[in-house]
């Protein structure tokens, strides 16, 4: 079953953080109207697709339009095929020429549209495993409750997110309930602690306080405790350190809170912060190029999540030279930093056959679209990082507990 193209537009829109963007709409069979917008991150990996070329939307929509035409008659179902017209245009490896957010919304837009034409849901056109008829399992929400770093002001913490895990949660309706019941029981704490916050909050809607690395870790405890939440039963701990972002070549600089540290002084930071806190998941603990520091975690951590971010980039090479090393357990998924959705899914694939969890991400720069709810199902990832306020945060969400109503959906993944 095919859906054949046979309209394609792009416009320029505006994402989460009022910054441009592209949006792209795809027709199939004269009717089907897919649509789906790029987002874009603050804390971006060296080595990801570029967003625009010359950081010019009017540029991408230039070279977009010049090749519109390449798209027409080809199947929308088929993200091989949409690579295929994307890469003749621009084979660089990071789409310097036409834009990874042009990569990214057509071909979204594309599998938004045949799912229309086709009356399937997205992630069943788009699984990893496409015999699959049943038996899809939904994610747990990462949710991002207090964040600093790229995100937010410069008196916020240096970590860019502290995050929670409803692990004892039974459906993704209780998950997202408990989710949403720490960030609000977090206002509160945080309130105590300092009666002049404005409940304030950054890029991904997570509390952006005035506050310490260690004060924040505590404060987002305490709420799980306030909560009524039992640590490690109903709730565990995480962190994305997106450390290149502290990395200055030579050291790991906490300009705001702390002194700068040693690549083995992080490690037994981030060491000890995992095992005081019982974190059960820990992102980009180390900088991009640290394949070595992130084995030696890895190492030490084999039962909980040690993620690569902006050290696999969505990128089937690096995840390679990551699986030399023993890297990571874990990795990110986010289609953006990839460019197209077939190479995102080549990664998911391959990453799965290595046993490396998957965890689907959203950007800090959003869209109102919920397709990575999808991208999480097909590819079975074990979680999504998708926020847990604002409405570019809550779309995915929504999404999700609408996808548990499906008879070929089971329910929740186990987390191990
Ligand atoms: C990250 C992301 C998303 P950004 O580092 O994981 O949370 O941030 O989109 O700014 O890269
Ligand atoms: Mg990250």
């Amino acid at each position: 079953m095919e859906a054949s193209i046979t309209a394609i537009k792009a416009r320029l829109c505006y994402n989460s953080r009022g910054q441009e963007s592209i949006e792209v709409d795809v027709v199939t069979d004269g009717k089907y109207m897919g649509r789906a917008s790029a987002p874009s991150g603050a804390s971006k990996g060296r080595y990801e697709a570029v967003g625009f070329p010359n950081n010019s939307v009017e540029d991408a929509l230039k070279v977009f339009n010049e090749n519109k035409s390449r798209f027409i008659g080809v199947d929308a179902s088929d993200p091989k095929a949409i690579y295929d017209v994307l890469r003749g245009i621009d084979s660089t490896p990071n789409y310097s020429i036409v834009g990874g957010s042009v990569a990214y919304a057509v071909s979204m837009a594309a599998v938004d549209s045949a799912s229309k034409a086709l009356s399937e849901p997205i992630f069943r056109l788009i699984s990893i495993d496409r015999r699959k008829e049943k038996g899809y399992r939904l994610p747990y929400p990462l949710g991002n409750v207090l964040g600093g770093g790229a995100h937010a002001g410069p008196s916020t913490p240096d970590i860019q997110e502290y995050l929670v895990v409803p692990i004892g949660a039974k459906n993704m309706v209780e998950a997202v309930r408990m989710n949403v019941r720490v960030h609000r029981v977090l206002r509160d704490v945080l309130e105590r602690k300092d009666r002049y916050f404005t409940y304030g909050r950054g890029d991904e809607g997570a509390w952006a306080p005035r506050a310490s690395n260690m004060e924040a870790l505590e404060a987002v405890e305490q709420a799980c405790i306030e909560a009524g939440y039992s640590i490690g039963k109903d709730v565990a701990l995480g962190i994305d350190f997106a450390s290149s972002s502290l990395w200055d070549g030579n050291g790991y600089v906490y300009a705001r809170y702390g002194n700068r540290m040693s690549k083995e002084e992080q490690i037994e930071f981030v060491s000890n912060l995992i095992r005081d806190y019982r974190l059960i998941y820990v992102e980009d603990p180390l900088h991009e190029e640290d394949f070595s520091g992130m084995a030696e975690l890895t190492k030490r951590f084999s039962s909980i999540y040690i993620t690569g971010d902006d050290l696999l980039v969505t990128n089937v090479s690096r995840l390679r030279v990551a699986l030399e090393y023993k890297a990571c357990n874990s990795a990110i998924l986010k289609v953006n930093q990839a460019g197209s959705l077939y190479e995102a899914l080549l990664f998911a694939r391959e990453a799965d056959e290595h046993g490396i969890r998957l965890v689907t991400s959203h950007r800090s720069g959003e869209s109102i679209d919920a397709h990575i709810a999808h991208v999480a199902v097909a590819t079975g990832s074990k979680m999504i990082k998708a926020g847990v306020v604002g409405g570019e945060r809550v779309a995915k969400m929504n999404e999700l507990i609408r996808l548990e109503e499906l008879d070929m959906v089971d329910g929740m993944t186990t987390l191990q």
